[in-house]
């Protein structure tokens, strides 16, 4: 059959096919504007007829993405000082990727015990959905108890992002997502491609290169009840500032006042102060007065599972009912999406967090991996205060907390440090002190330095 139907269509006339060419354009051209795009869509493509002409004239180049462009601009640089401090990705003290101990010995037990590829259930693997639960609010947590929680292992924390926000869009159409101004990136392409609308919420206040509290909390305070405010759970993603316990409970005051949901963005556990417990403190403030809440969580950076996709989103509800039935759509939504989630580092989490050795070493490796960022942190703002003969403050650094440093440089002082010093950063200022070893504190320290003060 196959090779009949090649042939013919190797022996028509050039006519025929301009004609098959015609039919086919104008079917999928229905299909892709009656079936597949009822909405306004930007990029739709307007089906070529002729043969020679493609379908794909009306795509536009899309930029590279902000934060991993700036990976793939690293590696076409052939210079020996290079440095990248774009992605968000631990290294060595040698700048080499880390994979965890505990990693490669549940890896190792994985293979021993001779575990089959199968698909796993829609909601995920059961031993990584109840041990990432507990692990977030802690297994002694009476909503978890209650069965009040419903948990979706998800492709990590961005993919469960996009599952949470894609259940905002159905079940509350009605509603606007609040954003930290500014936010990790991604965070709008999410709920914009979901289609949920966002505005933002003041967060970074340039004077202080600290938190604009009273900002926050009048814009939270503004919106219109009902709003789901995305958080981030600690280590905030870029500025590195994160509110106090305090400040905590007054941001937890104002969303209860107002209806909101809270929606947590977990991507930091353990990384921010080296303590699981204490970086899920500010979600389990929000459990505490028994707020209906989302947490998407992601094992990316505290195992260093980047790219095995392990993450979840959790819904808290008031009665386990609630739970069962938003579990149920979520696994609904998720099934066109991608059907069901990876198991490989599923298994890892478990094995894990499941086994109390290994969770001991975990730890350790956790508070090493912290204590080396704190380190370097450290040695950068000493280096650049020995430097700079103006006497600029550059303390802020050393109260930021996480993988990251939010410098304060400009785009344009951002692109100086990459085009004059082969220092490779986001354009907002953002650099991953979990990219930086001790050794290169000095040289960046310049870069810095340079740019701050040549360049306007
Ligand atoms: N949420 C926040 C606040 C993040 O910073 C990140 C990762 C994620 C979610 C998603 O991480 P997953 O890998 O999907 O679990 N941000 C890093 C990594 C690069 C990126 O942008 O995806 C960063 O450098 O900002």
């Amino acid at each position: 059959m196959a090779s009949s139907t090649m042939l013919s269509a190797g022996l028509a006339s050039p006519a025929a096919l301009r004609e098959n060419t015609k039919k086919l354009g104008a079917a999928a051209g229905r299909r892709v504007g009656e079936f597949f795009l009822n909405g306004k869509c930007s990029g739709r493509v307007k089906m070529a007829v002729a043969v020679n002409v493609s379908r794909f004239e009306d795509v536009t180049l899309a930029p590279p993405d902000p934060i991993l462009g700036v990976s793939e601009a690293f590696k076409a640089d052939t210079s020996d000082v290079k440095l990248n401090l774009g992605v968000g990705a631990y290294r060595t003290e040698e700048l080499q990727p880390y994979v965890l101990n505990v990693v490669k010995k549940a890896e190792k037990l994985m293979l021993e015990r001779g575990e089959n590829k199968e698909y796993l259930p829609i909601e995920g693997l059961a031993a990584f959905n109840k041990v990432t639960a507990e692990l977030l609010f802690g297994a002694d947590n009476p909503v978890i108890q209650l069965g009040r929680v419903a948990t979706v292992q998800s492709l990590s924390g961005t993919g469960s992002l996009r599952l949470a926000a894609a259940f905002i869009q159905r079940y509350f159409p009605e509603a606007k997502v609040l954003l930290s101004s500014p936010t990790w990136g991604n965070h709008k392409n999410i709920f914009n491609d979901a289609r949920v609308p966002w505005s933002e919420y003041r967060y970074y206040d340039p004077r202080t290169v600290g938190l604009d509290f009273e900002g926050m909390l009048e814009d939270i305070k503004a919106a219109q009840d009902g709003s789901f405010v995305l958080l981030h759970g600690c280590a905030h993603n870029p500025t590195g500032i994160d509110p106090t316990p305090e400040q905590w409970e007054k941001i937890a005051d104002v969303i209860e006042e107002k209806n909101h949901i809270p929606f947590f963005d977990v991507a930091y556990q353990g990384f921010a102060s080296g303590s699981l417990d204490v970086d899920a403190s500010s979600v389990r403030t929000f459990v505490a007065r028994g707020l209906e809440l989302f947490v998407a969580q992601s094992y990316s950076k505290n195992l260093g599972l980047y790219a095995e996709r392990i993450g979840a989103i959790n819904v808290v509800c008031s009665f386990p009912d609630d739970a069962t039935r938003v579990k149920s759509q979520l696994k609904r939504l998720a099934r066109p999406m991608y059907s069901n989630p990876p198991v490989h580092g599923a298994r890892i989490v478990a094995n894990v967090v499941g086994d109390p050795t290994l969770f001991g070493e975990w730890k350790q490796e956790m508070e090493l991996m912290a204590g080396r960022t704190k380190n370097v942190r450290q040695r950068l703002f000493e280096n650049l205060s020995e430097k700079d003969e103006s006497g600029k403050d550059w303390s802020f650094i050393l109260k930021q907390i996480g993988m990251f440093s939010y410098t304060g440089l400009n785009k344009a002082q951002s692109e100086n440090m990459t085009n004059k010093w082969h220092v490779y950063m986001t354009k907002d200022g953002r650099i991953s002190l979990a990219g930086l070893s001790l050794s290169k504190c000095e040289y960046l320290a310049d870069a810095i330095i340079d740019s701050f003060y040549n360049v306007s």
